[in-house]
């Protein structure tokens, strides 16, 4: 790992009084404090640890998208996938470099085994760098990870093995939470799933009682309305076949509506595995610079989704966010073709089959 001793050793040394927090608002020394290859507690129900899975499951390109990550929260996303994946499973790590200051961060990791780095040489987004590595990857199935992740035991065959069986379906593990300060790896509850406001506003919500009871077995698949958006493997031809993501959507937010909707609107479903478990540093802000502003970006976005994807309904968003309502967001033509070409279902389907909870 000599190159990895390279890799941190342009990392600057902490004085008194420096605010570790500075650059990517989260505890930036106590992240350089802690192992790349650090030991984490298993979080899984321990009835996961008697599933049996394929053992010719299909191989899968990881695609980790990033803007200015620091070098060892990057470094432990990596390692940990190294450490906790059979070797066999793993075709590429794909690293989408979105123009970071620094070329390096990505260039020294493809000293790393199956890593691969892909430059942009401007600013595009997530959403746009999330389509350049699922373009150039070269397995059947993709997976997509943040830039601050690190998965935990066995997490990959429970979501391969679902795409095996269902290759409509788009899976994500459960997202237990690195503390942001301490860095400590802290499990999160297993009885959530994404849900939403009209404001399109992202949110865990906990299972209702009459859902906890209809699945009797812990490590049942979880139905949701709504992915988070950053952890999740679907079928590469079926990503393309639904039109992959709205590359007119910039830097960050909104896209996991768009997904969400399209998927099941369009003749898929979302799936929460509880066997599988990935951490992720959760932060109270964007570390980085929105061009046009994060609000106006997010309401872009958003109303882009609202727009093509929520009929009649779209009203309540717009009631919700007034705000939203004068802004411009482009030419929507090329994604309410898709639409039409696909013969997604209505949004009303949506709300009365898969979200009949929201009000
Ligand atoms: C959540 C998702 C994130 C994304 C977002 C909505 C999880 C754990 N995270 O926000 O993946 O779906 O909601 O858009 O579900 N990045 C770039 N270019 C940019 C900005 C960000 O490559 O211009 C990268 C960034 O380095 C990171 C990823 O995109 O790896 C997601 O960004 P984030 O971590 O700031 O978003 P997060 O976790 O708050
Ligand atoms: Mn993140």
């Amino acid at each position: 790992m000599s190159g990895m001793f390279f890799y941190f050793r342009s990392q600057r040394r902490w004085k008194p009084g420096q605010d570790p927090y500075k650059l990517y608002a989260f505890n930036q020394r106590e992240s350089e404090r802690i192992s790349s290859n650090r030991v984490l507690r298993d979080t899984r129900h321990y009835r996961c640890t008697t599933l049996h899975y394929d053992p010719d499951l299909p191989s899968t390109s990881i695609v980790i998208t990033f803007h200015n990550e620091a070098r060892s929260t990057l470094l432990r996303t990596i390692r940990s996938v190294l450490n906790r994946t059979p070797v066999h499973l793993i075709h590429e790590i794909i690293l989408v470099d979105d123009y970071s200051e620094d070329a390096n961060d990505c260039l020294l990791l493809t000293k790393l085994p199956k890593v691969k780095c892909l430059r942009n040489d401007r600013r595009e987004g997530l959403i746009r760098s999330r389509v350049r590595g699922a373009d150039a990857a070269k397995a059947g199935v993709l997976t997509f990870l943040d830039s601050h992740c690190e998965v935990n035991k066995d997490w990959l065959p429970p979501l391969l093995q679902r795409i095996k069986e269902d290759p409509t379906c788009v899976v994500s593990p459960v997202i237990d939470i690195i503390n942001m300060d301490t860095f400590a790896y802290v499990a999160a509850s297993s009885d959530l799933r994404g849900g939403f406001d009209w404001s399109l506003h992202f949110k865990w919500e906990q299972l209702s009682a009459e859902q906890k009871a209809r699945r009797a077995d812990p490590t049942e698949p979880i139905k949701t309305p709504i992915i988070a958006g950053g952890l999740f493997v679907i079928d590469k031809s079926w990503f393309n076949h639904l039109g992959k993501y709205d590359t007119a959507m910039d830097i960050w937010g909104g896209e996991n509506f768009e997904i969400s909707f399209r998927v099941w609107m369009c003749g898929g479903s979302l799936e929460i595995i509880p066997c599988s478990r990935v951490g992720h540093v959760f932060r109270k802000k964007h570390p980085y610079i929105f061009p046009e502003g994060n609000a106006n970006t997010y309401i872009k976005n958003t109303r882009r989704t609202a727009e093509v994807w929520m009929d009649e309904f779209r009203l309540f968003y717009y009631s919700a966010r007034p705000a939203a309502r004068g802004k411009s967001y482009g030419d929507i033509h090329g994604r309410e073709e898709l639409r039409k070409i696909l013969k997604c279902k209505s949004f009303k389907w949506y709300l009365d089959n898969v979200y009949p909870e929201l009000k």
